[in-house]
Parts: structure tokens; C-alpha cells; sequence
């Protein structure tokens, strides 16, 4: 009697215990919400709600293209209307093509969050059409711009991604900048290979070829805290859904990426 009592006080006590570990791996698993919780092979994007800057989390911030801080063109008042005429502005498209025309290739669907922003009017969509005022921005300055504010807490070189649909050789670059300084590791973002929508890091001319390779455009982020991230025009027409910024060089965004980031007011 004595040693089946032992016998059953052991198996109830083996199952208290099991019961307990699996509690506790449960726990483990529900994680912090670092990076290293989260899928890497993540494709299918999404928004996140809220307001204020994105959250850049252990090397890792993904923003939709719509969710911008402030924007603006190249037009200036001090200027007048002949220069309004010239301006190109980014222009919110959801479900349909929006103004102002001329807009020859229409609407796209496929972003993430069905939102993407364009610079419109697109007036220069072969590179036999003239090179009109306010058309193309070689060098990244003048143009119409977007910025991003984002909360930082890593600091160190980011390798610049983004995710844009090109139909042609005069709507696929862009540039980037930090903090309103536009450095050459971020001028003259190049996309090739058309019709689809694509990520890309590559500086054009990079590699040996006029399509650049991959991990050539960077930013550096030098102290913790809020950045502005600025991204300018350089060609009419192009259509940009959103951006990844990775310190992982070995990192290649799939599909349309991970879910967009937290933000400072959930
Ligand atoms: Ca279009
Ligand atoms: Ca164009
Ligand atoms: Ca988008």
C-alpha cells in the first residue's frame, strides 16, 4: 500500500510540473516585442494605427509611404505662379488615380495598406518627352519631398529600402536624406524592371551598371532619439508605397515586407 501511495503521489506530482513548464514556455514565447520575436520571412506588409513617430526597434523601422509627418514641393511663394506651374506635388492614391493629370499609366493596386503616394503631374514618361520644369531632380534638390519622423534607439548606418512600381526609364528614381542633409550614399535611388511593385536599395550607376545593386543606398543615424527622414523626387510619375530602414545587411525585404512599425501613440 505504502509503495503504490509513493507511486501515485508521483505521477500527480510529475504532471504539476509539466503542467508548469509548458505555462512558463508559454510566457517566454509571448516575447518583448523585439525584432528577434518576429518572422522574418513576414511578406504580406499591413499598417499599424496610432500617431506620432514610427518606432525604430533593434535595427529594424518599416513606414508606410502614406503616413508621412509633412510634405511639400518646390513651389515658393516668393516665386509666384509661374513657378506653381512648374511643381510637381505627391498626391494620396487609394483605389483610383487622383489628379492632376496628366497621370499615363493610372491607378495600381497591391500596396500595403491599398494607399501609396504619387508625384504628380507626370508630364515626362519617355525619355524622348521633354524635360519640363519641375519634371526630374538629378541631384535631389527642388523637388517635391515627404518626411518621416521616427523615434530611434539604435544607432549606426541604416541600409535604405523602398517599395515603388515603376512603368517606365522616367518614374523610377528617388532620393533620401536625414535631418535635412541630403548625402551622396542617399541620391539617385534607381528601380529596374517594370510593372510590378518591387523593393529596392540600389544607387544608380552602382555595380557597373545603371540599375545599381542592392545595400548601395544608406543613411546614418549617429545619436538615439527622433530623426526626420526626407525622401525628395527625382523623377515625375513615381509611385511609392513604403520604406524599410535595416542596420541588417544581409536582409532583403519579400513580397511587400514586414507590418508597418509601432508608433509613439499606439
Ligand atoms: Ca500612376
Ligand atoms: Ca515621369
Ligand atoms: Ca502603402
Amino acid at each position: 500500500m505504502r509503495r503504490v501511495s509513493l507511486c501515485v503521489q508521483g505521477v500527480i506530482c510529475m504532471v504539476f510540473l509539466v503542467a508548469a513548464q509548458g505555462c512558463n514556455t508559454d510566457l517566454t514565447g509571448l516575447g518583448d516585442g523585439s525584432q528577434s520575436d518576429l518572422d522574418p520571412s513576414e511578406t504580406s506588409g499591413g499598417v499599424s494605427g496610432g500617431s506620432g513617430p514610427h518606432i525604430e526597434s533593434d535595427g529594424q523601422v518599416v513606414v508606410e509611404a502614406e503616413h508621412f509627418t509633412d510634405e511639400g514641393s518646390d513651389w515658393t511663394g516668393a516665386f509666384g505662379a509661374m513657378v506653381e506651374l512648374d511643381s510637381r506635388n505627391w498626391i494620396l492614391q487609394e483605389s483610383a488615380a487622383s489628379g492632376p493629370a496628366p497621370d499615363p499609366d493610372g491607378f495600381h493596386s497591391g500596396a500595403s495598406g491599398d494607399a501609396y503616394m504619387e508625384c504628380l503631374p507626370d508630364t515626362r514618361v519617355t525619355h524622348d518627352d521633354p524635360m519640363d520644369p519641375g519634371s526630374f531632380y538629378d541631384d535631389g534638390t527642388g523637388g517635391a519631398w515627404l518626411s518621416y519622423d521616427i523615434d530611434f534607439q539604435t544607432t549606426g548606418m541604416y541600409y535604405v529600402w523602398a517599395r515603388a512600381y515603376s512603368t517606365g526609364t522616367e518614374d523610377n528614381g528617388l532620393h533620401v536624406g536625414v535631418d535635412g542633409v541630403l548625402a551622396d550614399a542617399g541620391r539617385r535611388m534607381q528601380w529596374c524592371g517594370a510593372n510590378e511593385w518591387r523593393w529596392s536599395s540600389a544607387q544608380r550607376d552602382t555595380g557597373g551598371t545603371s540599375c545599381g545593386v542592392n545595400g548601395t543606398i544608406t543613411i546614418q543615424i549617429d545619436r538615439p532619439g527622433l530623426h526626420e527622414i526626407t525622401f525628395y523626387q527625382r523623377e515625375d510619375g513615381f509611385e511609392f508605397d513604403r520604406f524599410l530602414l535595416t542596420t541588417n545587411a544581409a536582409y532583403t525585404p519579400q513580397g511587400a515586407g514586414p507590418r508597418e512599425s509601432d508608433r509613439t501613440n499606439p
